[in-house]
């Protein structure tokens, strides 16, 4: 059996429920400002989740859910100056606390940090965010916790291709079965199985009904000492809470 030496965290959803009240309201707030009509209900936005990116995202919307839209002429552009509003709402709004880490995150990355354990974040979103988050939610420091956080546009195919898992492997020179990857949807554990890893998955609103065919264990969340989590699918043994011995025994089942 191949020892466990690193952790790859996908972030939205998974460290973050950050997709209702964040990413989404940070988008209506970029349309408004531009003067745009647009408006992602909670019910819309979860059918916009089926594209990751929000680059990626915008453009399906224009193409399915908003098609009599006059287009400008410079459409990448003009997406991309929406995008970059949209982040700077998004960070904003982390900036003032407005989202938390879920449960058991901060733990299981402090004791997985305390073990000598290797961390990445391996996400699609853009690297802002990435920051924002860490650094408001989790501690002022935690960017260094990471060795590497591959992000955006890093590689040109976003999850569900396995490109960015594979990225941040290289980077690390590290095998699929040296890691265990963290994951929330189905976009994402496309991502993390198709480049090998093995993979914890932990639903949030949004995803809780996706397929997660050959996850290692599907949690509803990491869960506390004093907040169990439930089992959706897989095997927790005695454990009521994601710590690192599960991690690694889910670990060792591959
Ligand atoms: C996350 C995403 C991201 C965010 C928006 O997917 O789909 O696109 O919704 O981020 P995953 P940007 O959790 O699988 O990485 O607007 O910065 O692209
Ligand atoms: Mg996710």
């Amino acid at each position: 059996m191949t020892t466990l030496k690193a952790l790859l965290f996908d972030v939205d959803g998974t460290l973050a429920d950050t997709e209702r009240d964040g990413h989404r309201v940070a988008f209506n707030r970029a349309f408004a400002e531009a003067g745009l009509d647009w408006e992602w209900s909670e019910e819309l936005y979860g059918k916009l989740l089926a594209v990751t990116g929000g680059k990626e995202r915008m453009r399906y919307y224009l193409d399915n859910f908003n098609t009599e839209f006059t287009r400008p002429a410079e459409l990448a552009e003009f997406i991309a100056g929406l995008h970059a509003s949209k982040t700077k709402h998004y960070v904003q709004m982390l900036s003032e606390g407005l989202i938390p880490l879920r449960p058991g995150v901060k733990r299981l990355i402090e004791e997985a940090r305390a073990a000598g354990m290797r961390l990445a974040v391996v996400t699609t979103t853009t690297p802002e965010n990435v920051t924002a988050l860490l650094e408001n939610a989790m501690a002022p420091d935690a960017m260094s916790w990471f060795e590497v956080i591959a992000a955006g546009d890093i590689v040109p195919a976003k999850k569900p291709a396995p490109d960015i898992y594979t990225w941040a492997m290289e980077q690390m020179s590290l095998k699929p079965e040296e890691c265990i990857a963290f994951e929330d949807s189905h976009n994402g554990i496309l991502s993390s199985r198709g480049a090998d890893l093995t993979t914890i998955v932990s639903v949030n609103g949004y995803t809780r009904e996706d397929v997660f065919d050959n996850a290692a264990i599907v949690l509803d969340h990491w869960g506390e000492p004093d907040a169990s989590f439930s089992v959706l699918s897989g095997n927790a043994a005695n454990s009521s809470y994601l710590d690192l011995a599960l991690v690694e025994r889910l670990h060792g089942g591959r």
